[in-house]
């Protein structure tokens, strides 16, 4: 009988890119290299920037936590979604982009037929065992021909991938740790979300799914 490294190492498996649909591509493993500096910066961000739970423009307050570093931020009240240049808790600027992300992004669009991605704003999205994100676009930005980087550490999740319309059918795709996806051109404006974490325990993040999205938002 043969023992098949491969079969008890699936998890490494060489990086590797997947067409999602047109103008979506998953970057296998795309961060793996670099899971101790991304961590590392997070840790950095969330000190100045805490993790919090924002309110929907209708009143629900997300299961998601989320923070931002760049140049603008994202956020949501009662007063709609929109980019801020500072945080409203406290009123300082964000945190500045780490290099670390910021090399990342630039290389994973390239990679997937998007040079010279210039993102100003990311925002870090933190899950644990039964959070999810429910379907949406990614619309504020004014500039809708730069793609959106998106990074997934720690625990593995589905990503739901839908079409342009909130009703189509969606893809469910296994994103794990390491996994980046680059979606622009025609995708752009696809509907999207998270489902329901599973519970589990990562060797670097424990019970927590950490999502980096890098995007240009002017
Ligand atoms: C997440 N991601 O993966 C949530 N948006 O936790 C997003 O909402 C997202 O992954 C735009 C582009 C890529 C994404
Ligand atoms: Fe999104």
């Amino acid at each position: 009988m043969t023992f098949d490294l491969f079969d008890s190492l699936p998890q490494l498996d060489p990086p590797h890119a997947e067409p999602l649909v047109p103008g979506a591509t998953v970057l296998r493993g795309f961060a793996r290299a670099h899971e101790q500096a991304l961590l590392a910066a997070v840790r950095e961000v969330a000190a100045r920037a805490p993790w919090r739970h924002l309110i929907t423009p209708g009143g629900q307050r997300m299961s998601v936590a989320m923070t931002n570093c760049g140049r603008f931020g994202w956020v949501s009240d009662a007063s709609g979604y929109r980019y801020e240049p500072a945080d409203p808790l406290g009123g300082a600027p964000w945190p500045p982009m780490p290099a670390s992300f910021l090399a990342l992004a630039r290389a994973a669009a390239a990679e997937a037929g998007f040079a010279g991605f210039s993102p100003d704003a990311c925002l870090l999205n933190r899950y644990l065992p039964g959070t999810r994100l429910s379907l949406h676009q990614d619309r504020d930005e004014l500039d809708l021909r730069a793609p959106i980087v998106s990074v997934s550490l720690g625990l593995p999740a589905v990503f739901l991938f839908g079409g342009l319309r909130r009703a189509d059918p969606c893809q469910r795709v296994r994103l794990a740790h390491g996994d980046v996806v680059v979606w622009g051109g025609p995708a752009r404006l696809a509907f999207h979300g998270i489902a329901p974490l599973a519970d589990g325990d990562h060797p670097l993040t424990g019970r927590e799914r950490i999502n980096l999205t890098l995007r240009k938002t002017r």
